[in-house]
């Protein structure tokens, strides 16, 4: 029997903000935009929440929630990633098996170094949140189980700083109790649908599940034990986008498709530094009316390279989004990512130039590290000087979010 931890850092980028601003700490604070901005909040810390702000809430439906006194900062992408990063090192001194799944959250699977901590995975688990704290000074919820879901489930149930450890043969008795959208893979819409058919929490579900009644709970009764729930130390993050919220609704199509154009850059420049490619890539667009369309096609081959992903991302633009209609908020994610060494494999005429490519952004990456983004950029993102502020690390775009999946 495996044990498995999941840990969960609390409201990470305001954390961060926090951590390195100590008078943030104790009053509402949302990480996304100042006051007036538009755009949405990233991170409300604990304290915002009591009012009722959440992620992806209008800041200024935010501003309205709450007191006079509540902080708002811009977010500090490249930070967040840095400080991620700290942690995950931080965790792999506790097991070599860490599975990172999104920015702020990874799976261990601790079942070999248990006998350090005298089998015993609350002091396990105290002290990696400690070390967490020491060396970075973030909070973080841990979550302990036999199983993957398990473990999830449980880090969320004390959020912040919590510690739940759910015994093996007491899952059950843990879940039961639970509303059934406690479970990974079961969004509002099927939640929805659940309820109307009188299941609401996890219990209901398994009942039917035992009645022979319901897929998705014999799966829960499957995932709740471990099956197929091993952590894959090697695997990467799934995907990786870029999102932003313009200044005011805009239907300028050379703004939108430089805008396109940068976000995409980025989404590379990101995969380049983890040396993968994406094989799928979604544009995403949302109207004035907060109407929200996205369209997703998988590449002519797997690739980092920004021409080759964009060429793709400006077709599906061109589909989603009719001429002439305003827009909120423009988005490219490129998703099902493989290594970068696989991509190239086959060395057909194709992939060896799409390979030259690569190395060219790898050395235009380092010539913009060390000489500031403005020192060689693309032609086609000159259009977004007169919109907005440049720094060395590139423009700062309104509200860049992070959305993982
Ligand atoms: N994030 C984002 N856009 C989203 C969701 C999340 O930019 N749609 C960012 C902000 C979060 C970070 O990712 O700080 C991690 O997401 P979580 O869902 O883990 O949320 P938090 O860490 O903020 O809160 P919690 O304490 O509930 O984990
Ligand atoms: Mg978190």
């Amino acid at each position: 029997m495996r044990t498995i931890m999941l840990l969960d850092m609390d409201c990470f980028f305001a954390s961060v903000e926090m951590a390195l601003h100590p008078e943030l700490r104790g009053v509402p604070l949302c990480v996304g935009g100042l006051r007036g901005d538009r755009g949405i909040v990233a991170c409300p810390n604990y304290e915002a929440r009591k009012y009722g702000v959440r992620t992806a809430m209008p800041l200024r439906t935010a501003e309205r929630l709450l007191p006079p006194e509540a902080q708002f900062v811009r977010g500090h992408h490249r930070l967040y990633g840095e400080y991620s990063e700290r942690v995950m090192k931080t965790l792999e001194d506790f097991t070599p098996d860490v599975e990172q799944v999104s920015i702020d959250e990874a799976y261990m699977d601790v079942t070999g170094c248990l006998h350090f901590w005298g089998g015993d995975p609350v002091r396990m688990a105290m002290a990696a949140k400690e070390r967490v704290r020491s060396a970075c000074g973030l909070t973080v919820s841990i979550g302990v189980a036999r199983a993957r879901m398990c473990a999830k489930i449980a880090a969320g149930a004390h959020k912040p700083d919590g510690l739940v450890v759910v015994r093996p043969g007491e899952e059950e008795e843990f879940l039961t109790p639970l509303p059934v959208d406690v479970i990974p893979g079961i969004g509002p819409k099927t939640f929805e649908v659940m309820r109307a058919r009188g299941i609401a929490t996890v219990g209901d579900l398994l009942r039917e599940a035992r009645a022979g009644q319901s897929h998705i709970g014999q799966r829960v009764l499957e995932r709740m034990v471990g099956a197929g729930e091993e952590v894959h130390r090697d695997r990467r993050e799934q995907s990786m986008s870029r999102d932003t919220t313009f200044n005011e609704d805009t239907n300028d199509a050379g703004r939108i498709i430089a805008t396109l154009y940068y976000l995409t850059e980025r989404c590379c420049k990101a995969l380049r530094v983890d040396d993968l490619c994406a094989t799928t890539v979604t544009v995403k667009v949302r109207f004035t009316d907060f109407h929200t369309v996205q369209k997703q096609a998988t590449l002519d081959a797997p690739t980092a390279n920004e021409e080759d992903v964009f060429r793709t991302a400006r077709r599906l633009l061109g589909m989603v989004l009719p001429p002439g209609r305003m827009i909120r908020l423009v988005g490219v994610k490129v998703s099902h990512l493989v290594p970068a060494g696989g991509a190239i494999g086959e060395l057909e005429f194709g992939r060896r130039s799409s390979e030259r490519l690569q190395q060219l952004h790898r050395k235009l990456d380092a010539l913009q590290q060390k000489h500031g983004y403005q020192s060689i950029q693309w032609g086609i993102t000159y259009a977004l000087r007169d919109v907005c502020e440049a720094s060395d690390e590139g423009y700062r775009l309104h509200s860049p979010v992070y959305e993982l999946i």
